[in-house]
């Protein structure tokens, strides 16, 4: 069997243990065939003539490589920006003070069904391009900046496209309840029938949508409310997942456990007994120290109790123009650590593998595994705690999306090598290294 790609003396970080990852595999070496993973072992386990007869060879000198990075909550796909509201809020207005006047996720609503879908993946484009400068190979993206059915399909639309062009896998998830919009103002009842009856149907009958999301907080709707909307998602065959206990305790968790939810977001405000029911229903608690630090939040997400119940804990951007305005998962990842108090381990696996989970991705994604999806990032490190600790050091030197070499900043995978007849692709990989 021919490898069509193999890296050779990395410092691997498969993730395949949880937690365990913050030490690397060391002379690690990894075999790529037909975009997927085929084997992971040590490098002196290679034959040479397993090595001679691989398509391309990468030797690593002892670089970190981990699964591509996933981003599973982000609201990339919008128009306009609230850098207004930033300065607002540093002049003492609160995030729901100015929600309630009419801004906030309203105004980005406004924008957005101005825009056209050609506009919309303009825009998105760019935020997209800084997310995978550092890593990422899937992402997750929601809708909910439309709130009425057209504006609704068509970011979603968009989300789904970028995939096709951009070496990227992209999740999507449909998040009409994401706040009532001004036309239901003082009705929201009303605006979850439009959503239930109309709007989530479109959307499932044009399979734009991975997932249905909601929001249930202060703020945001009732537990009632969505449980109308998770009702119907189900009867269309679709998983759910939460925005819940960014402002409140309101029978979020509760509710998405019993719907067996792939993952409650936010989780600042939530209690042991919640922890106990996000637990035994396989729900990952995806925290989001973005929203955290913009909105100069107090009150951190009860790790130790994720933990002490085993709740599997993600990382994500939740970028987004008004609570989270970040395209930096690294960044993200560090204040995880640096903010929540995660160890550089579960901010790794919560970026990877438990984001994979999230995404009900886990036998695919996330791992360096045989059989698991070829989607691998390759850094200017030798530990994997080496990405938490810095900031804005750009390490991601290279990406392979698929089992294909779409990134490679440092050159690691050029191709003198690939021009190379077989057989020698190892040996001209050595020579350049000494
Ligand atoms: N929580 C969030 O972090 C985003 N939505 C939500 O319910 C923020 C969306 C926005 O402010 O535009
Ligand atoms: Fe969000």
């Amino acid at each position: 069997l021919a490898f069509d790609l193999l890296l050779l003396n990395a410092s691997l970080l498969p993730m395949s243990a949880t937690p365990g990852c913050a030490t690397a595999m060391r002379d690690g070496a990894l075999a790529i065939a037909n975009g997927r993973i085929e084997w992971v072992g040590r490098t002196d386990a290679l034959t040479d003539e397993q090595i001679g007869s691989a398509r391309q060879v990468a030797d690593l000198r002892g670089r970190c490589v981990t699964p591509g990075l996933i981003d599973c909550h982000t609201h990339l796909v919008y128009a306009g920006n609230r850098a207004n509201e930033f300065a607002m809020r540093l002049a003492g207005a609160s995030y729901l003070e100015i929600a309630q006047a009419g801004g906030g996720i309203r105004s980005t609503v406004r924008a957005t069904r101005a825009a056209s879908e050609a506009e919309l993946r303009d825009s998105v484009a760019p935020r997209l391009e800084n997310l995978l400068a550092e890593g990422v190979t899937t992402i997750e993206i929601k809708s909910g900046y439309g709130l009425d059915r057209d504006t609704e399909m068509r970011m979603l639309r968009v989300a789904r496209s970028l995939g096709g062009s951009i070496p990227v896998d992209v999740v999507t998830s449909f998040l009409g309840a994401h706040t009532v919009p001004e036309e239901y103002a003082g009705n929201p009842d009303r605006y979850i029938d439009f959503v239930c009856r109309d709007a989530l149907p479109a959307v499932a009958a044009a399979g734009l949508a991975d997932a249905v999301d909601g929001w249930v907080d202060p703020g945001g709707f009732t537990a009632e409310q969505i449980r109308r909307l998770f009702t119907v998602a189900r009867s269309h065959g679709l998983r759910v997942k939460l925005h819940t206990g960014q402002f409140g305790t309101v029978g979020g968790p509760p509710l998405a456990a019993e719907f067996e939810a792939l993952s409650c977001d936010h989780l600042e405000h939530l209690s042991e007994d919640d922890c106990v029911a996000m637990a035994k229903a396989g729900t990952v608690a995806v925290l989001l120290p973005g929203a955290f630090y913009y909105l100069r939040e107090t009150k951190k997400p009860p790790v130790d109790l994720l933990r002490k119940h085993r709740v599997p804990i993600a990382v994500s951007t939740d970028s987004n123009p008004g609570s989270s305005p970040i395209q930096s998962l690294l960044l993200t990842m560090n204040m995880a650590c640096v903010l929540f108090g995660l160890t550089p381990d579960e901010a790794l696996a919560g970026a990877t593998s438990i984001a994979a989970r999230a995404l009900g991705l886990q036998d695919r994604k996330g791992k360096l595994a045989s059989g698991f999806d070829a989607d691998i990032a390759v850094w200017d490190c030798q530990q994997g705690v080496e990405l938490i600790y810095a900031l804005g050091t750009r390490p991601c030197l290279a990406v392979i999306k698929a089992g294909r070499v779409v990134r490679d900043r440092a050159g690691l995978f050029t191709s003198d090598d690939a021009a190379a007849p077989r057989g020698s692709a190892a040996a001209a990989n050595h020579n350049r290294a000494s």
